[in-house]
């Protein structure tokens, strides 16, 4: 038995059934120990998209998702996918390979800091040095990536505690004694250094994966914020990412809302959690809804850029906020009540504190107003335009939408546009970035989202800037058997940006791409291409696409589309 193995195992006793990597000399003990283990290996064509896979895996399991890199490049290239998911708090773990433990700050290949690179990106990291600490360290690294507010976290691996103890005494030049005393000392050295390696390797203990305790809501708090409701004639509620980190009890807090009978948006991950048509969520003019309602509940939702900083809840209106960090409970605006602790968990002790009371007026007066967007909507995405309409594009996505289909969103003007159209139609059916609002995500999301969801659909949503970020992964789509359904809506730019440069600055520089054949691309990688740009073939080529995905192949529509002013004057800062 080697590191590699002894990795591979806890992994296994964790419950992780995938590690995403793109391999290198240092890790190649861990693949193998998780390959030999029957933990499924699937290697990518970026090191970003192996984490962004890790990542879908966590927000849909629970479950820390792995990614295995290699060292210096490898774990470089990981940077922006682990801060993504640190920003969405999404529980995972890096494992990095590391030069040998003698070789260090000695010149060797790929030996740089990786630590202190991985200070502000992980919420905790350990650089491994002996191979009886292996397992405890992993033990280690999956309760913090999810204990309290989860997050990424870092496991460092020198490649000489991954290989068995006779090839890496091999390795310190220790099968010959050389002849003079300089040689021999040296020799004694290396000795006491492997044997420090390797010193109580034989008597491992057993992987002991630990319970993540839940830090409960004060009673006092659950008093107080039922005491509120009772009285609140308009109050809403908010629900994000961090109310669906438990996937195993995102039914319940489905139930939970719906008992209270208060008006929702939902935004993150918590789309879909209310599935596509419930009477009690809203989807459009939100901050007309936040203007009027006497009481806000932000369930794992901070003031930050979409809230515009806490400016869309007046001053006057009384908040009640429950938040997993302390950071984010207080941000810009001070609720009246605020709770530390998992949302979802104080939803469900509200919900049973509180007696339904009638808000059937503040429903319906929010329901008019979101049914008459829905109507303008559609009139929009009638409209004639270039190509094909994006709107009309994603209202056929969304009417090709089964119960079970998961959506990956990539891109800006696009997706944002999709974001209020096409409608996951259950809980944790919705995947984007988060508040890092980083593009690419897209191949390594859709990964992740089918390994774990295999009988789901999963319709990979892009802009035709994104999608070359990703779609070297058709590759991986290919040779791992994830057929999956991508759809670029192609207005060859980066219009998000050049919207408002234009107006703005006046110039389109580095705005404008090319109507690429992007679907040309990933035929190339073995996948299915189709390339429309006339509204009337949508229908039937998306159906097609969903033939082909039942076939096992993985599909990309590449839709040239129009522009409408849908979307004008939205600037995030
Ligand atoms: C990694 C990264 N680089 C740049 C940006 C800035 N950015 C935000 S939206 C956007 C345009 C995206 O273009 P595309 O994917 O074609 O979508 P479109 O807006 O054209 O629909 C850009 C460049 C970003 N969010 N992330
Ligand atoms: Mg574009």
């Amino acid at each position: 038995m080697h590191g590699g193995d002894l990795v591979a195992q806890a992994l296994q006793a964790h419950g992780v059934r995938f590690v995403f990597t793109l391999t290198g000399g240092h890790i190649a003990p861990v693949l193998v120990g998780c390959h030999q283990r029957g933990i499924r290996v699937i290697d990518t064509r970026h090191e970003a998209t192996a984490v962004f896979a890790a990542d879908a895996v966590a927000r849909l399991t629970g479950i820390p998702g792995v990614a295995v890199v290699t060292a210096g490049p490898g774990v470089t290239n990981t940077i922006t996918a682990i801060k993504n998911a640190q920003m969405a708090q999404s529980p995972l773990v890096l494992i990095g390979g590391a030069t040998a433990t003698a070789l260090r700050g000695r010149g060797a290949l790929q030996d740089i800091d990786q630590m202190t690179l991985m200070k502000s990106l992980t919420k905790w990291r350990r650089s491994v040095r002996r191979v009886r600490d292996l397992i405890p360290t992993l033990e280690e690294a999956f309760f913090r990536a999810r204990d309290g507010v989860p997050g990424p976290v870092f496991v460092e691996l020198p490649i000489d505690l991954l290989y068995d103890e006779q090839v890496v005494r091999q390795w310190y030049g220790l099968k010959r004694i050389g002849r003079s005393p300089a040689q021999w000392a040296a020799w004694v050295s290396r000795s006491v250094w492997v044997h420090h390696l390797f010193a109580g390797a034989q008597q491992q203990a057993v992987v002991k994966p630990r319970p993540v305790p839940q830090r409960e809501p004060d009673q006092r708090d659950i008093h107080a914020a039922s005491l509120a409701l009772a009285t609140a004639e308009r109050p809403l509620l908010l629900a994000g990412s961090q109310a669906v980190l438990d996937p195993a009890s995102v039914d319940a807090l489905a139930r939970a809302i719906t008992a209270t009978g208060i008006p929702v948006y939902l935004s993150g991950m918590a789309r879909g959690l209310l599935g596509a048509n419930h009477p009690l969520q809203m989807r459009h003019r939100r901050r007309e809804a936040l203007r009027e309602a006497d009481l806000v509940i932000l369930a794992g939702v901070p003031c930050d850029f979409r809230l515009d900083y806490g400016n869309h809840i007046p001053r006057h209106t009384r908040i009640i906020a429950a938040n997993r960090s302390r950071t984010d409970l207080m941000l810009n605006r001070r609720p009246q009540i605020a709770v530390l602790g998992d949302p979802a968990h104080f939803i469900h002790r509200l919900s049973n504190a509180t007696s339904n009371h009638n808000l059937e007026r503040w429903q319906e007066t929010l329901r008019q107003r979101d049914a008459g967007r829905e109507a303008e909507i559609i009139r929009l995405s009638n409209q004639q335009t270039a190509y094909v309409n994006p709107l009309y594009l994603c209202r056929m996505i969304n009417d090709a939408l089964t119960d079970n289909s998961i959506i990956v969103a990539d891109g800006g003007d696009f997706v944002a546009t999709a974001s209020y159209i096409v409608r996951p139609r259950r809980p944790l059916s919705w995947l984007d970035p988060g508040p890092f609002g980083t593009l690419g995500v897209g191949a390594g999301f859709a990964l992740g989202a089918k390994l774990c969801r295999p009988d789901a659909d999963v319709w990979l949503l892009y802009g035709d800037g994104s999608v070359g970020y990703s779609i070297a992964e058709f590759d991986t789509f290919t040779r791992h058997n994830i057929p999956v359904i991508a759809v670029v809506g192609n207005d060859a730019g980066w219009t998000q940006i050049a919207r408002e440069q234009v107006e703005l600055l006046h110039d389109d520089v580095a705005t404008r791409l090319a109507h690429s054949d992007y679907d040309q691309v990933a035929a190339g990688f073995g996948a299915v291409g189709r390339r429309i740009d006339d509204p009337e073939l949508v229908e039937e080529t998306l159906q097609q696409a969903q033939q082909s995905v039942a076939r096992g192949k993985p599909v990309l529509v590449n839709v040239l589309i129009g522009t409408t002013d849908f979307r004008k004057g939205s600037l995030s800062m």
